[in-house]
């Protein structure tokens, strides 16, 4: 098997053969393609922060902070800048690299007080020397621009699944308009970071769909973030079955070998998942965390959880190369003590 040559090409039959291996053979084709492009023995950890919590207009089936449902969820405004940055420094203290912000809208408004509250946060995260991810939804490439010139390093935004099943799960905008934000954000030379959710009811050939999709994005995204879906009272997906975490494993091992630089993400959904079975989608490629109790509005492991397992199992923290911030090659670093992580 070739391990280092990145392709856009890939079919769904092929990813469909590599996701269907045998586990043993699975795990040690994703080992190979993995330690031919990142340290095999660190995962970056990432921290998120809801900055703009509930009321939102769009109907994702998934999403415990849409307007169109009941949930728990209490709608909050827009955080202030230095309510983000004291999350931030708390964050890297506790030996974050990567600091996500999340807002529950359908896209910022140009020109808003708020947009320019979002740049500030931005540029205040990198001042404290992190890098800076950024998910608010659709982006015109105007606002990229201003994002690209704050300093963010890169954008989420998930195409969550296959264009084919899409519409079963959010009405209030299509796939192609995500492919089109990823495009503005691409242009502006913003890193992309783009994945999904896998538990919504999807067949495995969408799962498949969406890996082809965006193994066929070039560049890469720079992060792909693969999520077991959170099902949240409430919500239209409200009492879906777990997914078993050897889906999990098998995600990110065909994630890995698709796209054999991104950074694979083990997302939401840790708190179901067993430390062996964590470590299983990490012994299958994942090399990325996110790190801190709370995702957006759902719980997230331990902080002391984390650490002891990434102990036990030997793993450093992983910061990635970044050539614009002075790093030609990927870095790895002790783990925080627990009381540095409090
Ligand atoms: N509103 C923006 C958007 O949708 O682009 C940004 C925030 S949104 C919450 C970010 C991503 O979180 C979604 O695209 C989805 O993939 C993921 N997500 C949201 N709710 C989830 C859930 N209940 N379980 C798993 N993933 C979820
Ligand atoms: C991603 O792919 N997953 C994160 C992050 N990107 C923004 C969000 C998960 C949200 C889970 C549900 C919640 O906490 O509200
Ligand atoms: Fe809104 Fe994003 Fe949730 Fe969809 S996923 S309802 S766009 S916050």
């Amino acid at each position: 098997m070739d391990t280092t040559s990145i392709r856009h090409d890939w079919t769904v039959k092929e990813a469909r053969a590599i996701y269907e291996l045998p586990l043993t053979e699975l795990i040690h084709r994703a080992q190979t393609v993995h330690r031919a492009h990142h340290p095999a023995d660190a995962v970056q950890l990432c921290t998120l922060l809801s900055i703009k919590t509930g009321a939102c207009p769009e109907d994702c089936a998934y999403c415990p902070q849409s307007s169109k449902y009941e949930t728990e969820v209490q709608a909050e405004k827009l955080l202030s800048v230095d309510e983000v940055l004291a999350s931030a420094r708390k964050a890297r203290d506790a030996g974050a690299s990567r600091f996500c912000m999340g807002a529950a809208w359908r896209g910022p408004k140009s020109g808003s007080e708020q947009f320019e509250r979002v740049l500030q946060m931005v540029r205040g995260v990198r001042e404290l020397g992190l890098e800076a991810c950024a998910t608010l939804g659709m982006l015109t490439d105007e606002q990229a621009r201003k994002l690209k010139e704050a300093g963010l390093t890169a954008y989420n935004h998930n195409i969550d699944t296959s264009k084919e099943f899409y519409g079963q799960i959010i009405t209030t905008r299509q796939f192609e308009e995500r492919l089109e934000t990823l495009r503005a954000v691409s242009d502006a030379g913003i890193r992309i970071c783009s994945g999904g959710i896998i538990g919504m009811g999807e067949a495995i050939g969408d799962r498949i769909a969406m890996l082809v999709t965006l193994a066929n994005l070039d560049p890469h995204p720079e992060s792909v973030p693969i999520n077991a879906l959170v099902a949240v009272a409430g919500t239209p997906l409200e009492g879906r079955d777990p997914v078993h975490p050897i889906e999990m494993a098998r995600m990110c091992a065909t994630a890995r070998i698709l796209m054999p630089k991104a950074m694979v993400r083990l997302s939401a959904g840790r708190t179901e998942m067993s430390e062996e079975a964590q470590l299983l989608c990490i012994v299958a490629g994942a090399n990325s965390i996110f790190y801190g109790e709370k995702l957006l509005t759902t719980g997230n492991p331990e902080v002391e959880a984390d650490l002891e397992m990434m102990r036990r199992a030997g793993l450093r923290a992983l910061v990635p190369a970044d050539a614009e911030a002075g790093r030609e090659a990927p870095e790895t670093r002790e783990l925080p003590s627990a009381a540095q992580a409090r």
